[in-house]
């Protein structure tokens, strides 16, 4: 432990807080509440104009969350689970923006967020001991401690193809989708994209337009969501079970509600394996993942369950060509993120759908008119990006985070980000991150995420007030172990076997690997219960006064 002098800012103009959050989405919003209930003096920043996160920003058309309502919503709140009511298994992007602003609303939380607002800077005064955030509104903020809520999913990504700013039609991103209502009647539709987003664009966008031209590089493996309405009897039941179901999420392993199980697909005879895809395929969701456990880990098992979707992608498309280019190969099943769909094979089936194999005929460039590739130029009045995100670090390092000594995060990340169970980092005291990228982040409900890792902060900043201690740090070699078992979790799992924003391959010179935490929520969740438990060992402090 050092022991360091208290010592004050000498920045005059900077206004002064306990505790800084930045973003307000799922995690930064729970961040601000549950502060705010500690008696901190607690600012969100926001670029948003409202809550919601990338909610706010996805008002694509068939915006729709691929996790169970009831499993993405907050647990901290049994008045808040008992006042909302899902009406759909699975909501749709206003539904859930409306959840976001009703829990805003009723915990007033806006009037702790400076919206319409981004953080430039983020450096650490070492003799102050707080966070120094500068704003582009040309606001100061100082705190001595800083929650970095910014989002796995909250930097757009641009397709690397040329000519972007010459298209003359309507040009759209899927991330930042305007407030307006958008026409599509009659119109000729471009859309470039082919994961979760685009998959939500085409089945809607596709019974709209005029023509819809879809340009695929690689096509995803899509699952039928088999999405429902909640009626009243199954809400009120849903109510009546709300702590038993959260207590639930906290020991799966999706930190949701889905069944998991532990039996291997070859522990099954042939007709039974069938037997049991049938099923996961009546299902619908996620339900796969829940039916065998080894899918991630042995190849041919996987391969089995790809060639039985691979089936389905035949027999729904009536076109051949079309459906043998829609079957994803060349990669295992759940490697990239499952998508859930609603009848988006059975789209291809239209008249107006048009599918254009990248693979075979590569977009060589965006024109005034629309998009040539190499077999021509496809005219086009309107063209929709869902090329996806710099994902996981990119919202992190878009600004300028300062440590100790002058570290710059962006260096310390420079061949990928590592951390101490994604919140905390060696060489930046006092900062932490909500479902950062050595957590689970992608792989499990990221609200459970974001309350499990609010929740912990929470405990270690009452740890320390109660000793005295003034800024904390995991050493060197906590962030090092850390990053071990995340390696070596990682190592067996077939999902480093895809190019996809999991691994940071989809963005050009970022470095790429698995950096989260593949053990599942339930081991995280244990892993951050038993730092605290052992009183924080493998951390450092900084001691400001005697314990209190
Ligand atoms: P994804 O899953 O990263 O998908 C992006 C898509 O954009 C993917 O199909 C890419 O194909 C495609 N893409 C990117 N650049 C190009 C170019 N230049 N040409 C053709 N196609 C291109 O992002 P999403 O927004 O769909 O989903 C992100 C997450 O949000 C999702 O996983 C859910 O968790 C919610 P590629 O694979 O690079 O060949």
């Amino acid at each position: 432990m050092r022991e360091e002098p208290m010592s004050k800012s000498n920045s005059t103009q900077a206004e002064r807080v306990d505790v800084l959050v930045v973003g307000a989405g799922f995690g930064g919003m729970y961040a601000v509440y549950k502060f705010r209930e500690m008696g901190k003096k607690v600012v969100g920043i926001e670029a948003g104009s409202n809550v919601g996160g990338v909610w706010y920003w996805n008002r694509y058309p068939g915006a729709r969350c691929d996790l169970m309502s009831v499993d993405y919503s907050y647990g901290f709140s049994p008045e808040i689970e008992q006042e909302w009511t899902w009406s759909e298994q699975f909501a749709a992007q206003p539904e859930i923006l409306a959840y976001a602003n009703f829990v805003a609303d009723r915990l007033d939380l806006r009037k702790d967020f400076r919206f319409d607002t981004r953080v430039t800077s983020a450096i650490w005064d070492e003799e102050a001991k707080l966070w120094r955030a500068t704003t582009d509104t040309g606001a100061v903020l100082e705190a001595p401690y800083a929650i970095m809520s910014t989002g796995p999913l909250s930097i757009p990504k641009d397709p690397d193809i040329p000519g972007i700013d010459r298209f003359k039609g309507e040009l759209y991103r899927a991330q930042k989708w305007p407030h307006h209502d958008v026409d599509f009647a009659g119109k000729r539709v471009g859309v470039i994209g082919t994961g979760s987003t685009g998959i939500q664009i085409i089945q809607e966008v596709g019974r709209k337009a005029g023509e819809l031209f879809v340009f695929q590089r690689t096509p995803s493996f899509t699952l039928p969501m088999r999405n429902r309405e909640i009626t009243p009897d199954y809400a009120a039941e849903m109510k009546k079970h709300y702590r038993q179901m959260r207590a639930a999420m906290k020991m799966n392993p999706t930190g949701g509600t889905r069944p998991v199980t532990s039996r291997p697909y070859f522990s099954l005879p042939p007709d039974q394996r069938i037997e049991a895809m049938e099923q996961a395929w009546i299902n619908g969701g996620h339900t796969f993942l829940g039916t065998f456990a080894d899918l991630m880990v042995n190849e041919e098992a996987n391969e089995a369950v790809a060639d039985f979707v691979r089936d389905k992608i035949g027999q729904i498309v009536e076109d051949p060509v079309a459906a043998e280019a829609l079957k994803p190969r060349g990669y295992p099943i759940f490697a990239r993120r499952p998508c859930l769909d609603t009848e988006y094979y059975e789209t291809y089936n239209l008249p107006n759908v048009h599918l254009v194999d990248c693979k075979k005929d590569a977009i060589v460039e965006i024109t005034e008119k629309g998009i040539r590739t190499e077999s021509g130029e496809t005219e086009l009045d309107m063209l929709i990006f869902a090329t996806g995100y710099d994902a996981l670090t990119g919202a992190l390092l878009a600004f300028d985070v300062v440590g100790r000594n002058g570290l710059r995060l962006k260096d310390k990340w420079k061949d990928g980000p590592v951390s101490h169970l994604g919140i905390t980092m060696t060489g930046f005291p006092n900062l932490f991150a909500t479902t950062g990228p050595n957590g689970p982040a992608a792989l499990a409900n990221i609200i459970t995420i974001s309350e499990n890792d609010v929740d912990w902060i929470a405990d270690l900043i009452t740890h320390m007030e109660a000793k005295g201690l003034s800024a904390v740090e995991p050493t060197q070699e906590t962030e090092d172990a850390w990053m071990t078992r995340v390696a070596e979790l990682a190592a067996p799992s077939l999902i480093r076997k895809a190019n996809t924003w999991w691994v940071g391959s989809n963005v050009k010179g970022k470095p790429t690997g698995l950096t989260m935490f593949v053990g599942g929520f339930a081991k995280y969740r244990e892993a951050c219960e038993a730092v605290a438990a052992s009183g924080y060992e493998g951390y450092a402090f900084d001691r400001v006064s005697e314990p209190a």
